[in-house]
This record gives C-alpha cells, structure tokens and sequence, in this order.
C-alpha cells in the first residue's frame, strides 16, 4: 500500500528515489565496453550484442529493404496515429527556433549572433519492452527542426536481430537518416569513438539504463551530451475536488516504467489521500505491469498531507519533480508560482501520458531535481551560437585608446599593440 506522510516529517531527498550513483561493477564493466569499442569497432560491436541482446547481427545499420518491410507491416491506422503525433511534436518544436540578431544601429559597428546546427548527432533509444516510438519522435523531431545533418538512431534488437516495426516508422516519419541495431554502452561508444560502420558523433542523446547513463556520462568532454536522466518521476498536486481515480491513474503510469520511478501525491484533502491510497489498490491489480507498478508505489511512492495548498505548491518547487500534474479548480492560478518543474499539467484533463506520446512538449525532462537548473529537451540541444563582429577602421581608432588602456591594466601590452598598430597604420597613409 502507498504510505501517507506529513510532509514536514521528511526531508526533500527523502521524498522522491533520486539515487543515481553507478555501481563500482557497472562502472569497470562501461570502462571495459569503451576500450573495447575503441580498440575493435565493429567486431566487439557484433559480440556484445551477440553477449548481451542474444542477436546475431549481419549489418549492424538497418537497411532501406528492412524500413520499408516495417511501413508496410504497421497498420495504416497506427501510422496515422504516429504521424499525428509527429505533427504535435512539430509544431510545438517549431516554436523554439531563435532569430538570428544583427546590430547595426551605430555607424560603423556591426554585431551580431546567428545559430548553426550541430552536425552529427546520436540519438540512444532503449527496448523496454520495446524501442518506444514515441522517445524516438521526442527525441528525432527537435534535431530534425534544429537543422542538424546527419541523424543517426541506435536502438538494440530482438533476439531474431530486427527492431520492432513501430520504432523503424516512428524513424522514418522523425527524419531519422541512418538506425543502427546497438544498445547499452557499446551503442554509446559507438557514436562517441566511430567504428567501421557507426560514424562518430557530436553529440548523444536520448534515456537510458545506468549502463548507458554510465557510458554517456564517460565519453562526456569527446562528445556532448544531453543530460544524464535518472528515474522518471511524477508529483500531482491535487486538491479535495479531484477524482481519486484519476490521480490514482496518473501515479501508476508514471510507476509502470520501472521499479525506481517514484510517484507522489501531494495535497491539503486527507480524504482524498485516504480514497487515492484504496484507488491504487483497486487499480494495481487490474494492471498488466502491476509487479513493477507495485514495487514502485511501495518502494518508492508516497502520498504527502499538507497543511494547505500553498505548503503543497511550496514542496513542488522544492522537489522540483520531472512531472508536475496541477490537479486543482484553477490551475492556472497556480502556474505563475511553480518555479522548478520539467514540464507541468494543468487541469483536470492533462494526464501525463497525454505528454508522453501525444501533445508536443517534448518528454524527455529533467529528473532527479535537476529541473531547479536545467530545461526539457528541446531544439537549444541541437544548436549552438556563434557571435560575429565588425568595426570600421574609424570607429576602431575612436575607441582603440581606451582598449589600449584596458589591455595594459591587465599586463597584456600585446593586445594594446594590436589595436594601436591599425591606428599608425592610418597616420602614416595620411
Ligand atoms: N514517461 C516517460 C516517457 C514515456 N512514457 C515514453 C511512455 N513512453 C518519460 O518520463
Ligand atoms: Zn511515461
């Protein structure tokens, strides 16, 4: 059964599982697929995969025969529902892209900052139980939007060596430009050290194991990488008016991923505490993943009592959770003062799942508190500034004293001679 607790009876890490430190096993077992793949490329590609996803692989890139046996495989209502979706995720990327800027408003001075995409970029996709689709759309889209090059999905196989034809059109319909069948951490040495078949990336992204979450946070520095994502998280704030089946719902979905996800509930309404703890009995053993739904609401689940609403909305930016679910009469009301949440739901209506596949804002959110300083994935992952600047020879000699003075105060006489030289240059033509 979930537990109630007073909320002022726990710490803020007592409340969500946000334990991600890696194993010493895990951690020498990634060191060892890294110089493996380093070294042997391919061939230590083909054994681990051989080893760990029980596949024997002949090309290790999925081919455009294999693409296509998928599409036609997937019925046509299921790809509609994707391409749907898609266009979701789409038109809420889209929003993101920034403007270049050009500042020419004094004579002779000319600045500005434009945004290029990354060239290459990995995406990672976990199997459990399958490739999901939808982190493949989370994931592709926005690099898609960004203008990067050249995509390159990983996603491990079944046993037989093919990857489920769901995640092969979610590829496709993202704009994906070349899949491999690689997982865990020989998929995330891959992309970072290039093998014979894997070209090497600039940046890789996408969820995963602690092996990969291992591997990614080990090449860091050689490639960029998004964040290091731990447990998938929900807090609903709920006052006394919710239907406890709803929230009950909404907390198991999030505690079906895995046994570490943590799922909170967090109101001012002790009978609503009380029904939402019977609700998740009741539905717990009508769930197909109830084993793993289970250990999550048990291990890692709570329900927190406050004195009032404004305590509640006081814990939420404290945790600063992944999901955030305002299940209140005014959510909106609300909205202005939650200052640290991945992505947050507003209403009534707004299930996280609607989130997950299906609305637009991306799904792949900052975990383990991380949302006090970072941001959901977006197109800013996928790009990066540059900033350019001119001055006439003119207004350069209008400030070169001054950034002569400037580079002396610091010592450095060269960068004063740098500037002063262009400015004798013109004397001596004149
Ligand atoms: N809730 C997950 C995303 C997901 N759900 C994928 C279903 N499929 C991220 O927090
Ligand atoms: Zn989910």
């Amino acid at each position: 059964m979930m537990r109630i607790y007073e909320l002022e009876t726990l710490a803020p890490e007592e409340i969500l599982n946000r334990d991600i430190r890696a194993e010493a096993e895990v951690d020498a077992a990634v060191d060892a697929i890294l110089e493996d793949v380093r070294l042997h490329g391919d061939g230590a590609l083909r054994r681990y995969t051989r080893e760990l996803d029980g596949a024997e692989l002949g090309s290790l890139q999925v081919s455009g025969a294999e693409l296509d046996a998928a599409w036609a495989a997937l019925d046509a209502d299921f790809r509609a529902t994707l391409e749907l979706a898609a266009e979701n995720i789409r038109r809420f990327h889209a929003q993101q892209v920034h403007r270049d800027f050009c500042l020419t408003d004094r004579p002779g001075i000319i600045m500005g900052q434009r945004y290029t995409p990354i060239e290459k970029v990995g995406v990672c996709v976990p199997s459990s139980p399958t490739a999901f689709p939808s982190t493949i759309l989370m994931n592709v889209i926005p690099a898609k939007i960004a203008g990067v090059e050249e995509i390159v999905l990983v996603t491990p196989p079944e046993r037989d060596g093919s990857i489920s034809p769901a995640a092969l059109a979610a590829a496709r319909i993202a704009g994906a430009d070349r899949i491999f069948k690689l997982g865990g951490a020989q998929a995330v040495a891959a992309l970072a050290y290039g093998t014979e078949s894997v070209p090497r990336v600039d940046k890789i992204v996408g969820p995963g194991g602690i092996y990969v979450a291992t591997a990614k946070r080990k090449v860091f520095g050689r490639v960029a990488i998004d964040m290091v994502a731990g447990p998938s998280e929900i807090l609903v704030l709920a006052d006394g008016g919710c239907r406890p089946d709803f929230v009950a719902a909404d907390l198991l979905s999030q505690a079906e991923h895995d046994v570490f996800s943590s799922a909170v509930l967090v109101t001012d309404s002790l009978p609503l505490a009380q029904a939402v703890q019977r609700e998740v009995e009741v539905q717990l053993e009508r769930l197909p993943r109830r084993e793993i739904a289970r250990r999550s609401v048990e291990e890692n689940g709570k329900i927190l009592l406050t004195r009032s609403l404004d305590a509640a909305v006081d814990a939420a930016n404290r945790i600063a959770p992944e999901h955030l679910e305002l299940c209140v009469e005014d959510p909106f009301a609300l909205l202005p003062r939650i200052r640290n949440a991945g992505s947050i739901f507003l209403g009534r209506s707004a299930p996280e799942a609607l989130g997950d596949y299906f609305a637009g804002p991306n799904h792949t959110l900052p975990t383990s508190g991380t949302a006090r300083f970072s941001s959901p994935l977006g197109v800013d992952d996928f790009i990066k500034r540059s900033s350019f600047l001119y001055y006439s020879q003119d207004v350069l000699a209008e400030a070169a004293p001054r950034i002569a003075e400037f580079a002396r105060r610091e010592g450095l006489e060269g960068h004063a001679r740098s500037v002063l030289i262009r400015c004798e240059s013109e004397t001596k033509e004149m």
